[in-house]
């Protein structure tokens, strides 16, 4: 089989880039860490309302200046709806889905999570400017999902 010179010159870029792409990808995985979750925290979705932390949805100190939000997901919904959080607050929120997969993101800061149920998902955020924060549901979900949102007012 005839390749042209091009053509060759082209196919081993490729390969090449190929390459280095996985060893790149590789080092990166390694380096950091990265492995597939682990089902550690399970919940069972018909059981959130009963199950610790859930059945107290809301904000609990856990030290200076840090706190914990537990908020599950419901379609098409979070609790609690609206929550004030103290300016400053690192706040690491903990959510899970009583029905189906949402979504749980506050635009404007690092909280971008999808809620599956079954699963407990946490993120950890520090709110070091004052105003109104939207949590939003950014997997579409159902009927309601445009609606399903909270509020937090960090003062
Ligand atoms: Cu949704």
């Amino acid at each position: 089989m005839h390749l042209h010179k091009f053509e060759k010159i082209w196919l081993i870029f490729g390969g090449v880039t190929l390459v280095a792409f996985i060893i790149v990808l590789a080092i990166n995985a390694f380096s950091h860490g990265h492995h597939p979750p682990s089902d550690l925290n399970r919940v069972v979705p018909a059981m959130v309302d009963q199950t610790a932390p859930f059945d107290q949805p809301g904000l609990v100190k856990k030290g200076e200046n840090k706190y914990d939000l537990n908020m599950p997901s419901f379609a098409f919904g979070y609790a609690p709806a609206e929550q004030v959080i103290p300016l400053g607050a690192e706040v690491t929120f903990r959510t899970t889905s009583k029905d189906v997969i949402h979504g749980f993101a506050i635009p404007g800061t690092n909280v971008n999570m999808m809620v599956v149920p079954g699963h407990v998902n946490t993120a950890t955020t520090t709110f070091t400017k004052a105003g109104e924060y939207m949590v939003i549901c950014n997997e579409y979900c159902g009927a309601g999902h445009h609606m399903m949102m909270a509020k937090l007012v960090v003062k």
